[in-house]
């Protein structure tokens, strides 16, 4: 038996040498292991082989080669998500089809606005591009020196700049997909409008590679901010922040690009373990918001003006303290304190994570809902409370106790996990507001969403992916 799966795999890796040279696959179990380790280190993961085509047709022919031998494929890009999509099972029967050889920045129109990239392109490669041309393609997260543009489309990131220009599904005019059949779909248009039956490209976005692999997009630039202003400033709860917010774009509009929260312990941790952060303002807060403003034309008085919007909400209350960036050195140092949390919280321990939105007016009824109810659950537990709070999205993550062993703490993550998302549903929230389903929160689409709605997406899948083979263990319950 193990040998027929030997001379199986030996075959396989024969036909996709014939396709992508042998260079482009890879069947060496210690080769493989960077494709197979999901970023949060929480899955046992395995596979055939990984293989790297380096153009559409070459994916087409590898999804072929796979459909006509029933092999599942899991397509991978920069293998930065949270959830476990992007590696395979523990099986040792799926494929990688890693993206990363697929880079080329295709074309670029800038009185357009508009840039064709291929998926593998990393996400700094695409704003670069956009850059160059002195425009802006404004996604921007964390992971941005590693996520590749097909990763970002396919979970629909979200970010820190979502608040005014949405998450990645609607940066997006056109794409080009591989289909569970092997066949190609050339969706590459560059119109802004175009009312020609159901919009396909939705199919695949967001939907975390089950229903196809897309191969290259057509993105959505911006004007570039001409100038920009950056404060971090502390408030006294988080109850004010739906009121700043209120205030801060009756006075600058859709300017306010970013409106991150921070509680005290993320910036803690931060401190702890990434070197060069230190404490941002004269005295240490417990809330923290780190906000963006940026205008395209040559908006001279920017700064004064955003300088007297935060003295009114002083004047109200809403602010404790704040500091305006001076120099780019200074808004780095407020950024890196951000940008760190989910390094630094991962070089802490164990983490149970939750990514949860609700109306931006509850968010401060969820976050003490959810406060008591973790410190009853697991008093010990170091809640890390932070996210895109101008979008209602929050990561609501508990870390590892320091008398706790890793194993024991992630042993608890069902229950935990349904503590919060109970009262996030109890809000009318999205128990998975960011980033995807994946592997590891199959389980919530099975307890939070509706039978009608599950059945639909089922149909969705056996229309497009009738053998179940992309992604199988992924998403759907
Ligand atoms: P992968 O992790 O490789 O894959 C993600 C999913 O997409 C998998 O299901 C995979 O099968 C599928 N997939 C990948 N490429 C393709 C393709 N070409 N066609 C079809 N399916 C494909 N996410 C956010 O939304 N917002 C954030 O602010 C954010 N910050 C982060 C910060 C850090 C430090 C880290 C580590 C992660 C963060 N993430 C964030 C999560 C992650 O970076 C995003 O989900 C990102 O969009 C994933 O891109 P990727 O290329 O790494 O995709
Ligand atoms: C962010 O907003 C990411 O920085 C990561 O979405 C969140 O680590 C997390 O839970
Ligand atoms: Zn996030």
């Amino acid at each position: 038996m193990a040998a027929a799966f030997e001379t199986q795999n030996a075959e396989l890796a024969l036909a996709m040498e014939a396709v992508v040279g042998r260079s482009g696959v890879i069947t060496e179990r210690a080769d493989m292991v960077p494709y197979l380790e999901d970023q949060r280190g929480l899955l046992e993961s395995d596979a055939r082989l990984v293989v790297r085509p380096a153009t559409v047709e070459e994916v087409a022919e590898v999804v072929r080669i796979c459909a006509s031998r029933d092999v599942p494929i899991v397509p991978q890009g920069g293998n930065t998500g949270l959830v476990g999509g992007s590696v395979p099972d523990g099986s040792g029967e799926q494929v990688v089809l890693s993206l990363s050889r697929m880079n080329r920045v295709r074309s670029i129109d800038p009185l357009n606005f508009t840039l064709v990239v291929e998926a593998g392109c990393v996400l700094t490669q695409v704003q670069n591009a956009a850059d160059e041309a002195g425009l802006l393609f404004p996604l921007s997260l964390a992971s941005e020196g590693s996520c590749q543009i097909g990763g970002n489309l396919s979970t629909n990131a979200g970010g820190t700049a979502v608040l005014r220009y949405g998450n990645a599904r609607e940066l997006v005019l056109g794409l080009e997909v591989v289909l569970a059949s092997g066949e190609i779909w050339n969706g590459l248009r560059t119109l802004r409008k175009d009312n020609t039956g159901y919009d396909l490209k939705q199919l695949f976005l967001g939907t975390e590679g089950t229903l196809g692999i897309i191969t290259a997009a057509a993105l959505k630039l911006f004007p570039k901010p001409k100038e920009q202003c950056t404060a971090l400033v502390a408030i006294p709860n988080a109850a004010v922040a739906a009121d700043l917010l209120g205030w801060l774009r009756d006075a600058h509009g859709d300017a306010v690009t970013t409106y991150e929260y921070m509680q005290r312990p993320c910036l803690d941790m931060v401190f702890t373990h990434i070197p060069g952060a230190r404490e941002p303002l004269d005295s240490a807060y417990e809330h923290y918001l780190l906000v963006e403003i940026g205008a395209p034309g040559a908006a001279s008085d920017m700064g004064a003006r955003f300088e007297e919007t935060l003295a009114g909400a002083f004047e109200k209350g809403w602010i404790l303290d704040a500091s305006v960036a001076a120099t780019e050195a200074q808004r780095e140092d407020f950024w890196r304190l951000r940008e760190n949390i989910t390094e630094a919280t991962k070089i802490a321990g164990a983490s149970i994570k939750h990514d949860v939105s609700v109306a931006l007016t509850d968010v401060a009824r969820f976050i003490e809902r959810g406060s008591e109810a973790l410190a009853q659950v697991m008093p010990n537990g170091k809640l890390i409370v932070f996210g895109h709070l101008g979008d209602g999205n929050l990561h609501f993550n508990l870390n590892q106790p320091d008398d706790m062993e890793a194993k024991a703490f992630l042993g608890r993550s069902v229950e935990i996990s349904k503590v919060v998302h109970d009262i996030v549903v109890d809000l009318n929230g999205s128990f998975s507001a960011e980033h995807g389903i994946g592997r590891i929160k199959r389980k919530d689409m099975a307890a939070y969403k509706s039978s009608v709605e599950l059945e639909l997406m089922r149909t969705l899948k056996r229309t497009l992916d009738p053998k179940g083979l992309l992604n199988p263990e992924h998403v759907l319950p």
